[in-house]
This record gives C-alpha cells, sequence and structure tokens, in this order.
C-alpha cells in the first residue's frame, strides 16, 4: 500500500480525529497496539491471497490464542484478562482492518461461544471448554439460523426432545462461521416437551454431528462457514445451557453487535486511508486526483462518517460497562457503523478506479466481505425495524 501525502494528514490523526487516543487506559492501549503489530505482520501481508483462495490458515486460532484475544472480558481463572469492553472494542477494531473474516473469528469465539457457557453453563462446563477456548487450542461455532429461519430466529424448525435423562436433537443449521472447525458447537432448539427454545454445549464428535463447508461464498472468503446436521444428536442435562427462549442466544448477539460496531470501523478506515494514498499518488488531467474536489468531498464524507461511529462505539462501550447498553442502542451502533464502513469502503473502490478491483489493494475485499457484515447479526432492516419499535412502541416485523 503506498503512503499518504506528506501535506496530509496521517495514518493516526485520521483514524483519531477527535482525540479518543487520551480517554483509553494504558492497558488499552497496550492490547490494541499488540493486535496492530499482530495485524501487521500476520495478517496484512497474506490476506489478500488468502481471500482470494477461499483459506482459513488452520493455524490462526492458536495465533490469536497466544496474543490473548480470545474471551478478554472473562474473568483470568477461564483463560481471560477481566479486560474492558473498550479493550475488546479495539481488538476487534484492529483485527478487522485486516479482514472482516478474521474478526469474524475472533468474535463468534468470545462473544458466541465463551461469552454463554460462562453465562448460561454449570462450573464443570466452563472448566471443560473456557480455557482451550481462550488458547485457541478449540474452536467453537454457534448455530442459531436454519435455512428457512434467519431474521426470524423463533421460526427455527430444529427440535430437541427430552428422552429419560438424554436429549434428542435433530434439524439444520446454515451459514455457520467457524462450523466445520469447532470442537463444540453452541445450538439452539425449540422443545418439544415445553415449545420453548433452548441452548446446548455439544461437543461435535458427538454421533450425527456434521458440518458441510458452503464453498460458494463471494464475501467473508477467508472464513469458514458451514451448514451443520444434526441427526439424533444425544446430549445430557451437563451440556445444557441454563436459559430458556430467544433471550438466551439474543443476548449472545448483544454481545457479538457491539464487537461489530467497533470491528467494521477498522475496515472502513483501512479503506480511507487507502484511498487518502492512492489519489495522492494517481496522476489525473496532470494533477494528483487527490487535489480535485469531488474526490475531496468523498474523503470527507468518509472521515466524517467514521469519526461519528468511532463516538456511538466508544460511549456504547461506556453504556456497557454500566450495563445500560439496551439493545435499541446495540442497534443503532451496529446498523450505522456498518453503514459508515460499507459506504467508506464502495467509494474507496470506486475512487481506486480499475485498480480498484483487484485483491492487490484491500478495498474491494472489504466492501465485498462488509456486505456479509450488514446481513449477519441482524440486517440493515431488522435493526432499523428494532429502533422504529422503539421510537413508536409498534412492531413492524
Ligand atoms: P421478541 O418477541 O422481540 O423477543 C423474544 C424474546 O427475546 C428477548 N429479546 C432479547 N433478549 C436479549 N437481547 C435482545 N437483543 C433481545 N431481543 C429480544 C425478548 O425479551 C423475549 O424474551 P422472553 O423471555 O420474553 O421470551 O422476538 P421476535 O421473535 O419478535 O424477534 C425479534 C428480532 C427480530 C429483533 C430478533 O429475532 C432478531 O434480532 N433477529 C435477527 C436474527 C439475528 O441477528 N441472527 C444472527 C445469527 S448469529 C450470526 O449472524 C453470527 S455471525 C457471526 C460472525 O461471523 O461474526
Ligand atoms: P432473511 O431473514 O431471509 O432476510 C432476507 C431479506 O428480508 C433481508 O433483506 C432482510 O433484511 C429482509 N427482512 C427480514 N425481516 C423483514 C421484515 N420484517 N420486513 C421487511 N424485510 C425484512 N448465523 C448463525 O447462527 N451463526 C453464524 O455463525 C453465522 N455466520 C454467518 C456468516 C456468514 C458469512 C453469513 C452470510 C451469515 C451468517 N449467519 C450466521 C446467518 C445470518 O445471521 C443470517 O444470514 C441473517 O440473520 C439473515 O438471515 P437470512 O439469511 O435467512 O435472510
Amino acid at each position: 500500500m503506498t503512503t499518504t501525502a506528506p501535506q496530509g494528514m496521517t495514518k493516526a490523526q485520521l483514524n483519531d480525529f477527535y482525540g479518543l487516543e487520551a480517554l483509553y487506559t494504558p492497558e488499552e492501549k497496550l492490547i490494541r497496539d499488540s493486535v496492530q503489530e499482530f495485524v501487521k505482520g500476520e495478517i496484512l501481508p497474506d490476506i489478500g491471497e488468502w481471500w482470494q483462495d477461499g483459506y482459513f490458515p488452520p493455524e490462526l486460532p492458536k495465533k490469536f490464542g497466544d496474543l490473548g484475544v480470545l474471551g478478554v472480558t472473562l474473568p483470568e481463572k477461564y483463560g481471560g484478562l477481566g479486560a474492558s469492553y473498550t479493550a475488546y472494542g479495539l481488538i476487534n477494531r484492529e483485527i478487522e482492518y485486516g479482514d472482516s473474516g478474521m474478526r469474524s473469528f475472533v468474535s463468534v469465539q468470545s462473544s458466541l461461544v465463551m461469552y454463554p457457557i460462562f453465562t448460561y453453563g454449570s462450573e464443570d462446563l466452563k472448566m471443560k471448554w473456557l480455557p482451550r477456548l481462550a488458547s485457541g487450542e478449540a474452536v467453537g461455532c454457534f448455530g442459531l439460523t436454519e435455512p428457512d429461519a434467519g431474521s426470524d430466529p423463533g421460526s427455527m424448525q430444529t427440535k430437541v426432545k427430552k428422552i429419560g435423562n438424554t436429549y434428542v436433537i435433530n434439524g439444520v443449521k446454515r451459514w455457520i462461521t467457524s462450523g466445520s472447525r469447532a470442537d463444540v458447537a453452541i445450538i439452539w432448539a425449540r422443545s418439544e416437551d415445553d415449545g420453548k427454545v433452548h441452548g446446548f454445549a455439544i461437543d461435535t464428535t458427538t454421533p450425527g454431528f456434521k458440518a458441510v463447508d458452503i464453498k460458494t461464498k463471494a464475501s467473508m472468503r477467508a472464513s469458514v462457514t458451514s451448514e451443520l446436521y444434526l441427526d439424533e444428536v444425544t446430549v445430557t442435562e451437563a451440556e445444557k445451557l441454563d436459559v430458556t427462549s430467544l433471550r438466551g442466544p439474543l443476548s449472545c448477539l448483544n454481545q457479538a453487535r457491539f464487537g461489530i460496531s467497533w470491528g467494521v470501523l477498522g475496515a472502513g478506515f483501512f479503506c480511507l486511508e487507502e484511498a487518502a494514498a492512492y489519489s495522492e499518488d494517481r496522476p489525473i488531467f496532470g494533477v494528483p486526483l487527490a487535489s480535485k474536489q469531488m474526490i475531496q468531498m468523498k474523503l470527507a464524507d468518509m472521515l466524517a462518517d467514521l469519526t461519528k461511529g468511532s463516538l456511538v462505539a466508544f460511549q456504547l462501550a461506556k453504556l456497557k460497562e454500566q450495563g445500560q447498553d439496551t439493545p435499541p442502542r446495540i442497534s443503532l451502533a451496529k446498523r450505522d457503523n456498518v453503514r459508515a464502513a460499507l459506504g467508506a469502503a464502495r467509494e474507496s473502490r470506486d475512487m481506486l478506479g480499475g485498480n480498484g478491483i483487484t485483491t492487490e489493494y484491500g478495498s474491494i475485499r472489504h466492501m465485498l466481505n462488509l456486505e456479509t457484515v450488514a446481513t449477519y447479526e441482524g440486517t440493515d432492516t431488522v435493526h432499523t425495524l428494532v429502533l422504529g419499535r422503539e421510537i413508536t412502541g409498534h412492531n413492524a416485523f
């Protein structure tokens, strides 16, 4: 990647236009800096090729574990760091600067697998999985979505029935990040006994569990996405999570959506930096592209949207640390920060002209990845309707 013009803003200035740096603790900055170094050395050099090849390196979970970014908000006893949500947000932002698929791995492992085991699992279940998930020796996945139940998870068809002291689960889950790599799968199923949604932490070596990768993706290509088949998968009470109703999976989504609201800023700022640098180096009609008003307008809009998103994400972390991160507040941050990042990626891709459609640059990869991020964890429409319901009191789903 080229460098920004000497007379223009530096990377650090672009990334922190409103001086949030002064509000991070020394520990948060230390964690952020170590992740930034990791992404620079271990992800950015190869990500274009991995993405083209549809490849997620199998050694990455262990490397993320060694870096200490898995389940950071959990207590040390379970392999976490007891770190703040701001630290978790900064980790997501730095990793997604590299690639949304890499951040997806970390989000799923931390927010959608370790969080429910920590919050709803027995002490034995916690000790069985959390330290190994934190070190990256074990990988987890989260199965809520089904072929015919995405935005409306309440219509899930996966069923669980209690037979004696065991639970028997049958169904299909689709679009499951890390599915075929997972050692443990958090599976949500509707009970044939009480009609309610229940969750289980299932060892994927259990007979009847099968994962098949989805290979036709034009987005998130460096992330593993699978379909899960559960055929008479039989588990015991020990694997059951202590939560009933959709509140269980949706509480996990609150965690992951928070992380996404920070993460996408990394992808967005990457694209802003790339566009600013490219437009300085690109001669057009005898002058640098960066000297054209329409280009400056686009860069100004990108900076404004991403800076506003950074303030929203930071304040959401503070609210979260006070237990004030209501679902509508999370919806606004997830929806609008994805919009800001996707807008920046699309503009940057355009400003790079023909070069913008190659993976030698990052913008088109980020742009295509962000199409997934706009869809998963609640589509843009779903979050709009959450906000509409909050404003008006009418449920328009
Ligand atoms: P509704 O009737 O509103 O509520 C049902 C129950 O859930 C509770 N609830 C929540 N609890 C915690 N957090 C939230 N955000 C909650 N929202 C609702 C609610 O209180 C109620 O509890 P209870 O105890 O009374 O039963 O539910 P609904 O059926 O009308 O649906 C609401 C809706 C549409 C907002 C929700 O279903 C939704 O968010 N849909 C989107 C689904 C989604 O986001 N799926 C994501 C799948 S995982 C994924 O994409 C991972 S990608 C990861 C990666 O790779 O990074
Ligand atoms: P649908 O729900 O069918 O939505 C189709 C369209 O309808 C969308 O535009 C939507 O906004 C719109 N729509 C929905 N409701 C309304 C309404 N009331 N009014 C008007 N329009 C509406 N899921 C998991 O459980 N675990 C994972 O790890 C996971 N990882 C994923 C990874 C990738 C790469 C992808 C692409 C998806 C992943 N998902 C995962 C699934 C994801 O959460 C769903 O794709 C998402 O929730 C949308 O569901 P759907 O695909 O069924 O679309």
